[in-house]
């Protein structure tokens, strides 16, 4: 091998092939922003510089597959009313919810929505985040999912993060849609995808397949349209109850098949047939005080791999710590802390189509890396709301 550009040296590596893939005293070499060589600090090649990780862990830079955190406003006020004891109704009736979310982002601009959104992602990056996907859906029409799309964008090239953009369009029926949800899919098929597809905006295409969103069949409306486009599908499915929302997006190949608490045996079957991931997004679970866990024993039995997500939005998971969504998993869910991990590189990787460049600590594939103050690579899992990242390597630069 010609010199490499950097070496990382006294470090322990979790490559996560094969499990955590320990490699304790080791080095990684980056040639050209690629991983060029990894192995026994004593065999490390030669390299124009070289950075002593002082006995650091290194893992893949993590990967959060699952955000709205591109949106306008906050909605701490109806929780805090709801707290104080005001019904979902009561909100509902003074325009609240996820409506009040869809009004703040429909007039905020690109430049106010990177603006606000920046803080969390800059939270999330600090947590050794290289990857993040961030979905559209507060502006449910084809300007509004634009800005917030562009805004998505824009943040990944600021701030030097990998940002897969999804269109979720069909998140929830805009008011001037009231009644015709049928209507609002064509729109959603034939004007708002095709034109965000082609400003190239969308890396992927999700719908929320819920009694209080789209039926299994507007979803399948949906899927047809993105697969004529040549897009990967995802869905939200079987958060609150089963609409079979797996099944259909394993039909579709799908990417992943997300939140799944209602998830039955016959779509964990399906999942596994197809590899779709299964995404886990236990801060919504925690914060809506959920009692019906997914069927994680079922997924690990049918060798489905499981993905862990912040599902980071003002509603529902108000959250930007992917390591605390680890934690959560692990506790709620009784995921193994090494799962966990898996969940947040290489199989949350694979719910992005990435796993051939990231994900895992391996030769050829992109240097996105995350350096960490910890004792094990269990630690990542097990401290809550402590940041062990020392470090972060996008693409070979420090
Ligand atoms: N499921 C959720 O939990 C969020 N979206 C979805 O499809 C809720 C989004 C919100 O309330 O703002
Ligand atoms: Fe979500």
């Amino acid at each position: 091998m010609s010199e490499a550009d950097l070496l990382f040296t006294n470090a322990h590596l979790a490559t996560m092939v094969g499990g955590y893939g320990e490699l304790r005293d080791a080095a990684l070499a980056v040639k050209d922003g690629r991983i060029a060589w990894i192995g026994p600090r004593a065999d490390a090649p030669p390299a124009a510089r070289a950075h002593d990780c002082g006995g650091a862990w290194i893992t893949p830079g993590l990967v959060d597959c699952h955000t709205h955190i591109v949106h306008a406003g906050n909605r701490s006020n109806e929780w805090e009313a709801r707290l104080n004891g005001a019904t979902y109704e009561d909100i509902a009736r003074q325009g609240g919810g996820i409506m009040s979310t869809v009004r703040a982002t429909r007039e905020a601009s690109v430049d106010a929505l990177v603006a606000e959104s920046l803080p969390r992602v800059r939270a999330m990056l600090r947590e050794g985040v290289t990857t993040l996907e961030i979905k559209s859906g507060y502006g449910l029409e084809l300007e509004a999912e634009a800005r917030m799309l562009l805004a998505a964008r824009r943040i990944g090239e600021q701030l030097g993060v990998r940002v897969r953009t999804t269109f979720l369009g069909a998140h929830a029926l805009p008011p001037e849609f009231a009644g015709r949800a049928d209507d609002y899919v064509t729109e959603v098929c034939e004007r708002m995808l095709p034109r965000l597809a082609e400003q190239g905006l969308v890396d992927a295409v999700d719908a929320f397949c819920e009694r209080i969103g789209f039926s299994n069949a507007q979803t399948e409306r949906i899927f047809a349209a993105a697969r004529a486009l040549g897009l990967p599908v995802k869905l939200h499915a079987e958060q609150l109850s089963d609409q079979q929302g797996a099944a259909l997006v394993a039909r579709y190949k799908g990417l992943s098949a997300d939140h799944l608490e209602y998830l039955s045996p016959e779509g964990v079957a399906a999942m596994a047939a197809a590899g779709t991931v299964a995404v886990l997004l236990p801060g919504a679970y925690y914060f809506l005080r959920e009692t019906t866990p997914p069927p994680v024993a079922a997924l690990r039995e049918a060798g489905v791999p499981m993905a862990v997500s912040t599902d980071c939005n003002p509603g529902t998971s108000p959250m930007t710590s992917l390591l605390l969504a680890m934690n959560m998993a692990c506790t709620l869910w009784r995921l193994t802390p090494q799962e966990a991990l898996l969940g947040a590189t290489l199989h949350a990787a694979r719910a992005l189509g990435l796993q051939d460049q990231i994900g895992t600590l391996e030769v050829g594939k992109q240097a996105d890396l995350a350096l960490w103050h910890i004792a094990r690579p269990a630690d990542l899992a097990y401290a809550i709301g402590f940041n062990p990242c020392k470090a972060v390597v996008k693409a070979g630069m420090l």
